[in-house]
């Protein structure tokens, strides 16, 4: 969008130093939050480059609902297949955004072709582009069909059609109520649509392009009909003594708070950044840490939307925040007394050796070089 901060610009708030400025990528993953209706959003923007891949899996494993971004022009990297994997292994609902489609390359047809070839039939086109390249000018919704598309990129009734079959086909009395001719209505469709999604039966496909602005919207709204709300999701995990930990992501429930990510930051130095499954953290309280045999008292709580951070008093379930300069603090720690499983990174293919240049330069070095 004209004037909107963008990577280009080196102006991405999700860019947070300068060497993600200087190149356009990002290397570790960054938080911001924004309001969407009635809706909060805590969205984590990952490194999309294969060499920083530590940062999207260290985010699957704290987010409720994954959008694994393709671009319309380059279409699906190595990465993109570990993202989709890492998802599904973390048992979190998956869609695909096809971005970029203001590209004068864009094919959003072949890159919907290619999905499915690749992750099966349950990819099925729940946006569909109007115009394509310079003349894209909106998206429209497969579920509603409000739109007069003549221009759409694939016929968009065959799309309703196909989406409408993936869902009458998980219910046995709307298969029967199909076939007699009777359609399930819009909200119909979007009940059985978060199921299925949140099931892993169906990978829905949608479509943008953040230069334009043009499906961004229609992201959230979607979003908001059929990604998962943080009370609704129930995690489970085996405990260290071999029990199935269950999960209820409550406000009032025991903390449990998994930090994902660590950032060395020139200014406030360690910043930890942890997703409250369950549980109100305050600041000031005395928690559990795993790994940590006496209880240590929390350090301030700091909201986050890039590299700008706000201390709060307190944030519970379905919400992410910092802290400063807690060394006890690691990626994989947990918060609270539910100690969660370990995050699995994948094993380092280069070991690296490291030494200060001077003394007294030794905890700095090392912790700028391992997390
Ligand atoms: N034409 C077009 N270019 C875009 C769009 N979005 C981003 N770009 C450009 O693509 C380049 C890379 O930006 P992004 O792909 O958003 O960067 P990113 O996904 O944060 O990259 P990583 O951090 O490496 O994952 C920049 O030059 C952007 O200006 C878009 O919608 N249309
Ligand atoms: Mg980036």
């Amino acid at each position: 969008m004209h004037g909107a901060p963008n990577v280009a610009d080196q102006t991405s708030i999700c860019d947070l130093d300068e060497e993600e400025k200087t190149h356009g990528h990002s290397i570790e993953s960054a938080v911001v939050h924004l309001r969407h209706g009635q809706a909060n959003f805590n969205f984590i923007d990952t490194p999309g480059y294969s060499d920083f891949i530590g940062g999207m899996i260290g985010a699957m494993a704290a987010v409720d609902c994954a959008v694994i971004c393709i671009n319309a022009h380059a279409g699906i990297q190595l990465n993109t297949r570990c993202a989709m994997k890492e998802a599904e292994q973390a048992g979190i609902p998956r869609m695909i955004m096809i971005t970029k489609m203001d590209d004068p390359q864009a094919d959003y047809k072949a890159i919907l072709g290619m999905c499915r070839d690749t992750w099966g039939n349950g990819v099925v086109p729940l946006q569909v582009p109007l115009g394509e390249g310079s003349s894209l000018r909106d998206v429209a919704c497969a579920i509603d069909l409000q739109f007069e598309a003549r221009d759409a990129a694939m016929n968009l009734v065959h799309a309703h059609e196909q989406l409408v079959e993936k869902l009458v086909d998980t219910d046995e009395t709307l298969m029967e109520q199909y076939f007699e001719g009777v359609m399930p209505d819009a909200d119909e469709l979007r009940r059985l649509l978060k199921q299925v999604i949140a099931a892993g039966a169906v990978i829905p496909v949608l479509c943008s392009s953040a230069t334009t602005g043009v499906g961004l919207l229609p992201l959230l709204d979607t979003l908001v009909d059929v990604a998962p709300k943080p009370a609704e999701v129930v995690r489970q995990f085996l405990s260290a003594d071999g029990e199935i930990v269950t999960i209820d992501q409550a406000a009032d429930g025991p903390v449990a708070a998994p930090v994902f990510q660590v950032r060395v930051d020139p200014f406030v130095q360690k910043l930890s950044y942890i997703r409250i499954f369950s549980g109100t953290l305050c600041k000031d309280q005395s928690i559990h840490i795993s790994g940590v045999r006496k209880e240590v008292k929390l350090h301030p709580l700091l909201r986050l939307q890039g590299e700008q951070t706000k201390p709060i008093d307190s944030a519970s379930a379905g919400e992410i925040v910092a802290v400063a300069k807690m060394e006890d603090l690691h990626v994989g720690s947990s918060l609270g007394d539910l100690e969660l499983p370990p995050i699995a990174f994948p094993e380092p293919m280069v070991g690296l050796a490291i030494s200060p240049t001077k003394r007294g330069d030794e905890i700095s070095c090392l912790l700028r070089c391992t997390n």
